[in-house]
């Protein structure tokens, strides 16, 4: 049976090699080189970079020839546990927390994948009855789930990005509240999200807060969970929004049978992860952070609210947000602001009524100006607030690149 993949990328790539294996021929299409499509095709495996307005996808779902994602295909191939993680910011720490603490202390095999960087076709045919995957979902791949089921899940949060691929925010919307749908137990869900709120009445939902009494909250020192409290100063992670990526761990793993307990414990040494509010080094007195996994308003914000006396370095790829609720937090922390990118000299026009703002060609000139414009105490703070696709491969790439500009500077 023929089966065509439309993207020849890491995901594609996976999907392709599971598939051979389980007796398909393989095609692939891909619009950075000349591709042979088959005349006929069982079905078609869609990799999440591609949107369902692509010709190719439209041409094939005309005939009609199922159009499946990856995420869909490799679960066909799972056994086990499944948790889905997903969420306009901190899925990514909230999957790495998650899988830390199941390392230790779930008894069968754990995996860990998604758009997390591990395609799920990877490690599918390896798991068996008793492992967990503990997955992260972006919106491109719950588009294009069917049958695919999650066992507990959750929604950290929904606000605006990837407007360039939706035509509304309301559709982006969509595409994560579709987990609701797809979760077998639980679906932990913030319960101050704006959106997210009119869902808790559902009845397989479980909530966390930082407002109010909640199946998890915080009561202003503690997270509370029923009978277990933990005091903030003592979590492994800094930051308001990690309070909230905590607490969902904590009714994650509870959902999962985890004790708590046990859960804090295994917990204690784990590490943030790379390119998010990473500390990189005090040079004379001035502190740089990486936050270029930061690709949305959103993270920005969260960015700026966790520093103050900030010469912030942003932009990058427009995806069509509207940065102007920004303004008065830009105002109140941010000293001076140097930007790049294809969004660049629109931020620096936007914001330069809310603090002194420049224009630059790369990120070394941008690097290297805020490093001369920053006094001893302040934070050079690098959170793009946009993808990274104008100026680099991926925003891996691009945090390497800042932190090695600033390793080299005296
Ligand atoms: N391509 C086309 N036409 C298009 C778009 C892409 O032919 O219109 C081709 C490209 O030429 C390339 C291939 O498709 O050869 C790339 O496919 P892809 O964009 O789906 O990327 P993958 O390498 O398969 O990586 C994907 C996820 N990428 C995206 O969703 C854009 C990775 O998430 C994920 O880690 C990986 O699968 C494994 O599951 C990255 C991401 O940027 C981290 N995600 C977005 C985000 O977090 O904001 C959603």
């Amino acid at each position: 049976m023929n089966v065509l993949i439309i993207g020849k990328g890491k995901s594609g790539l996976s999907a392709g090699k599971l598939l051979e294996k389980n007796g398909y021929s393989v095609f692939y299409y891909d619009d950075r080189e000349k591709s042979e499509i088959p005349e006929d095709v069982s079905f078609v495996v869609k990799s999440p970079g591609i949107p369902q307005s692509h010709p190719i996808v439209n041409y094939f779902r005309e005939k009609n020839v199922e159009v499946i994602g990856e995420v869909e295909i490799a679960s066909r191939y799972m056994k086990g546990k499944i948790v889905g993680i997903t969420g306009t910011n901190g899925k990514s720490t909230t999957t790495a927390l998650v899988h830390h603490a199941l390392k230790k202390l779930w008894k069968g095999k754990v995996f860990i994948g998604g758009n997390f960087g591990i395609p799920v076709s990877d490690f599918a045919p390896e798991t068996d009855e008793t492992s967990i995957s503990v997955i992260e979902l972006s919106s491109y791949q719950i588009e294009d789930l069917r049958n695919f089921k999650c066992d507990v899940s959750t929604i950290l949060n929904i606000t605006p990005d990837h407007l360039n691929r939706y035509e509304t925010f309301k559709e982006y919307a969509q595409a994560k509240l579709k987990l609701l749908k797809l979760t077998k137990q639980n679906v932990i869900l913030n319960a101050d999200d704006r959106l997210l709120k009119d869902f808790l009445k559902e009845a397989n939902v479980l909530a966390f807060s930082m407002e109010k009494p909640a199946d998890a909250f915080f009561d202003g020192e503690k997270i509370v969970v029923k009978d277990f409290s933990l005091p903030v100063s003592s979590l492994p992670v800094r930051g308001y929004h990690n309070i909230q990526n905590f607490m969902a761990t904590l009714l994650i793993l509870r959902s999962l049978g985890v004790n708590l307990h046990d859960a804090v414990n295994a917990l204690q040494d784990f590490k943030g992860l790379e390119h998010r509010l990473e500390f990189v080094k005090t040079v004379n007195g001035i502190t740089f952070i990486n936050d270029s996994k930061s690709t949305n308003v959103d993270s920005l914000e969260k960015a700026l609210l966790s520093f103050d006396k900030v010469i912030l370095i942003a932009g990058g790829k427009d995806k069509g947000i509207d940065f102007s609720p920004l303004k008065n937090l830009i105002r109140e922390r941010v000293k001076k602001a140097f930007f790049i990118g294809e969004t660049g000299k629109k931020l620096k026009k936007l914001f330069s009524d809310a603090t002194e703002t420049e224009f630059k060609m790369t990120l070394k000139e941008a690097v290297l100006s805020a490093y001369n414009a920053a006094e001893k105490g302040d934070v050079v703070l690098f959170s793009p607030g946009c993808s990274s696709f104008d100026m680099f491969k991926n925003f891996e790439e691009r945090g390497k690149i800042f932190k090695q500009i600033v390793e080299e500077l005296k």
